[in-house]
């Protein structure tokens, strides 16, 4: 009822007795770790299904800079907000890498958007719900930044080339960004009594959403098997999921902040952190349009696309009157 195009689960995976001699042949090109490139044979869901995660992916950076943008004008000092500018900067550069990613695909830019406007194409859930406090912007960079490295280390190993190389760009600024969170958190951490509560409520709210951004559990994830059997995925969602849990959990000890699960326990046989359930019904909620902003952000960006009209006629009218002055000469 959520996904969209492909949708294979483990049991309905090709086996290479179903496959033609051309998809046996892509196949070992994938299994000897030959990276696929934009002019090399794909079978059609292949292609599919890279064009559905790539732009999913590059719209999501795209509405992403929206939370923290809207703490731009309102950070506490010059330093932060020369950082958080250059960090709501560097989201805008991904979302063109990764729409220039999807292109070589042959999807336009133009069809991309369209779906992104029209509500059809999706983004992260995360990027709908409010950034109420300055904390939030510490809490984002840290949390959500931090999932999404943990998300995105593997995609530098992705089997289409030109998605794999985005994202080696990609991970290194995430990496800063993450450390810009965690640091304004440690400000607050350390502060006054109201900073400290204020980092704490960030964190009791953008928790459970941070979880969710890796997607359904894997007996309800939809793509997965077959992302992975292509390499496009090399983990599954609870797999990273769980990482991103066992990585931040020590780094909210080190805050002095609590994580808010209260079935939240270190495994000693597991050697991972057990944790509370998630609650799947907000993130469907979430991904189905009825996040607390989803009409708020999927509004800015209908605005900023018919404001900036002016803009991109006039860079058609100027490329137009170029190419008549190089014909003319
Ligand atoms: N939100 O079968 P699966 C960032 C959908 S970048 C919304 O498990 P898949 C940087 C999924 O699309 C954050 N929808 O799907 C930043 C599918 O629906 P569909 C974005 C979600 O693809 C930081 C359906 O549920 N990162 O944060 C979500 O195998 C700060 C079934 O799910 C990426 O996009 C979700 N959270 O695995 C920017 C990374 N999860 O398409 C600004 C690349 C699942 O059939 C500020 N993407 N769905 O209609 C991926 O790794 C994968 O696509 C997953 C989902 C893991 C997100």
């Amino acid at each position: 009822m959520y996904a969209q195009e492909v949708k294979t689960p483990s049991s309905r995976l090709r086996s290479r007795s179903d496959m033609c001699e051309q998809e046996c042949a892509f196949q070992d090109k994938l299994d000897a770790g030959t990276k696929i490139e934009p002019k090399d044979w794909m079978p059609d869901a292949y292609r599919k299904t890279l064009v559905r995660q790539i732009s999913q992916h590059a719209h999501s950076e795209i509405v992403g800079q929206l939370p923290e943008g809207n703490w731009i004008t309102r950070a506490p000092t010059l330093e932060r907000k020369a950082i958080l500018l250059a960090k709501v900067q560097d989201e805008a550069g991904h979302g063109l890498y990764l729409y220039c990613a999807a292109e070589t695909l042959g999807v336009s830019r133009d069809d991309m958007t369209a779906d992104l406007l029209s509500g059809r194409a999706k983004y992260s859930s995360i990027f709908n719900y409010p950034t109420l406090t300055w904390a939030d912007v510490g809490a984002i960079g840290w949390l959500v930044d931090g999932a999404a490295i943990m998300n995105q280390v593997p995609l530098q190993r992705c089997s289409y080339g030109p998605y794999a190389r985005a994202m080696v760009r990609v991970c290194k600024e995430e990496s800063f960004h993450q450390r810009q969170g965690f640091d304004i958190m440690r400000v607050l951490a350390n502060g006054t009594e109201a900073q400290r509560a204020m980092a704490q409520d960030a964190l009791d709210r953008w928790w459970w959403p941070s979880l969710m951004m890796f997607g359904p559990p894997d007996d309800a994830s939809v793509h997965s098997a077959q992302s992975m059997a292509w390499g496009i995925k090399q983990d599954s969602n609870d797999e990273l999921r769980q990482k991103f849990v066992d990585q931040t959990v020590p780094q909210s000890d080190f805050l002095g902040l609590k994580i808010p699960d209260p079935d939240l326990i270190w495994n000693d046989d597991e050697q991972h952190y057990d944790f509370g359930a998630i609650d799947w019904h907000e993130f469907y909620d979430v991904i189905a349009g009825n996040g607390p902003c989803n009409a708020e952000r999927l509004g800015a960006r209908c605005n900023a696309w018919s404001e900036g009209a002016w803009y991109r006629e006039g860079l058609k009218a100027h490329s137009d009157k170029q190419r008549l002055d190089r014909k003319a000469a």
